[in-house]
């Protein structure tokens, strides 16, 4: 049966594509399907993923699955975390995004960050039991960009254990590593588990 991605983020529509594509699972994304942003009015990155998974759920018909993610930062005290798409403001871009993230840890010498990926399945609109996981990716927040791949803060985010950026790994290599990757696999198993 097929699923909706309910995520207007193309750069999450392509991870989860080539990651779908590996498990064997039919999601299509929600604007193949006419389904428009929801404003995103929760507190945390679990109620904002509901509120996603929900909206498209209602539109289509379909079973869905939402990814609410941002970056955490240690010496901002988590921020940007659920802001993070809209750091820069309203017409917040990547580029706008890191710039201000640069400033803000202008001369801070504890770079320490994480990527946080929250994903839920919902059956249905009214599904009272939505399926919930989540992954974490650890790294530093450099001072200048390097990289074309990935999207959003990928440019800044470096991995010790690799010696890169994320934007610097290959796309198999993010999706076998990243905050995303890990909470998909969770969720999968979750799924199998629950629908056996
Ligand atoms: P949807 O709500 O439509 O899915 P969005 O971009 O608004 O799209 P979020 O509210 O979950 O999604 O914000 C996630 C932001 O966190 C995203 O825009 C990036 O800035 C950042 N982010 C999440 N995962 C990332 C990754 O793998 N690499 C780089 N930045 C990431």
């Amino acid at each position: 049966e097929k699923i909706v991605l309910a995520t207007g983020n193309q750069g999450k529509v392509k991870e989860f594509s080539s990651l779908f594509a590996d498990y064997g699972v039919d999601v299509v994304a929600q604007k193949e399907l006419g389904v428009s942003d929801v404003p995103e009015t929760g507190t945390t990155f679990v109620e904002n993923a509901i509120i996603k998974a929900r909206h498209a759920a209602q539109v289509t018909g379909l079973p869905a699955i939402a990814d609410d993610s941002g970056l955490v930062v240690d010496a901002l005290r988590g921020a940007p975390g659920i802001y993070s798409a809209r750091y820069a403001g309203d017409h917040a871009t990547d580029e706008s995004n890191i710039d201000k993230l640069l400033n803000a840890l202008e001369g801070q010498a504890n770079r320490k960050a994480h990527f946080f990926c929250t994903l839920v399945f919902m059956r249905h609109a009214d599904d009272p039991v939505p399926l919930v996981s989540q992954g974490k990716w650890q790294g530093e927040i450099l001072s200048s960009r390097a990289g074309k791949g990935g999207f959003g803060y990928d440019p800044v985010f470096y991995i010790p254990s690799h010696k890169c950026t994320a934007a610097e790994l290959e796309k198999t290599e993010k999706n076998r590593i990243s905050h995303r990757g890990s909470a998909l696999g969770i969720l999968l198993q979750s799924m199998r588990s629950t629908f056996a």
